[in-house]
């Protein structure tokens, strides 16, 4: 969570995960459900290539559940394997396997045919910071092998990890940067607290949260502060800023002279929101390249 991405951690980290690639068949793309897209890494088609991928949307149980479906359909339509998972309860965790399995079908069928006796799928794990990919690590493996939450992990040699009789599994990830040369890429990153808040100014990331909730997700908002008066235009900033001070005053963030506190109560919104306080969010549509 606290690794900044300059241009030379790039590259090394992109070769890393070539050098793993080299050693498996299926490469596990794990994304955050609340944003699929700005939880890319930009360049993943050019470092995958043509490695088998299973796309896995982590955190859907943040997600909004009608949004978690858009976005597979979407995946789907481009011609990816996709599902979607909770890697800290395990909810469809153990449908990894079978779906990384599939990938390779045409390939055990003809090395079964040849009278060969399959070996498990070999499998990597792949995606940016924080995105929960020792949290899945730990639960296909049925145990702890990976550290978690912003402990450093303990680096040691790679290893195999058994999952079933099916998959076999890297132990360390492939730890890819996020897309964030695009500025509401990073709002959307930090506002899930995907990146450290430090690098943008709070206010401006619940100010972008704030007005993504005013104009998708209106009632929840209104029920979580008991606010009152939609806003006439979410493209307003005046209006947004109202909204914000309105909760600062609800929730007593208030300075000297009774001005409302407006980095307290972004802390307050930021931290609502990704503690799932105002249900299940999803901060980007599939719009830019869905058929339907
Ligand atoms: N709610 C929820 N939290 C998750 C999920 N997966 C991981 N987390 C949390 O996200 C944070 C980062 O997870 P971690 O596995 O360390 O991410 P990594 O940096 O990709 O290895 C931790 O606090 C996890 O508990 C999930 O599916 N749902
Ligand atoms: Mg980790």
């Amino acid at each position: 969570m606290s690794i900044q991405w300059f241009p030379g951690h790039m590259t090394k980290a992109r070769r890393q995960i070539q050098e793993k690639l080299k050693l498996i068949d299926v490469a596990i793309e794990l994304l955050d459900a609340r944003l699929p897209m700005s939880s890319r890494n930009p360049m993943i088609n050019d470092i995958l290539l043509n490695k088998p991928r299973l796309i896995v949307m982590n955190k859907s149980d943040l997600a909004d559940p009608d949004m978690n479906a858009r976005w597979l359909k979407s995946f789907r339509g481009e011609g990816h394997a996709a599902i979607a998972v909770d890697a800290s309860t395990g909810s469809n965790v153990s449908q990894i396997p079978a779906e990384a399995r599939k990938l390779l079908q045409e390939k055990i069928q003809r090395q079964i045919a040849k009278g060969m006796k399959p070996r498990p799928v070999r499998a990597l794990i792949v995606g940016i910071p924080n995105v929960g990919k020792s949290t899945l690590i730990n639960k296909l493996a049925g145990r702890t092998v990976a550290a978690t939450g912003d402990r450093p992990g303990v680096t040691k040699g790679q290893q195999w990890i058994r999952v079933g009789t099916e998959m076999e599994l890297l132990d360390t990830p492939g730890i890819l940067w996020p897309k964030f040369e695009d500025q509401e890429v990073g709002y959307r990153l930090a506002a899930t607290g995907a990146i450290r808040e430090e690098i943008l100014n709070v206010e401006d990331i619940a100010f972008y949260a704030l007005k993504y909730l005013s104009s998708h997700y209106w009632e929840r908002l209104a029920e979580r502060y008991g606010l009152e008066q939609r806003p006439a235009d979410t493209d307003n900033p005046d209006e947004i800023l109202s909204i914000m001070e309105d909760i600062g005053r609800k929730r007593g963030c208030l300075m000297g002279g009774g001005r409302i506190d407006l980095e307290k109560a972004s802390g307050v919104i930021l931290r609502e929101l990704r503690a799932g306080k105002m249900g299940r969010i999803t901060l980007e549509e599939p719009y830019s390249f869905m058929v339907e």
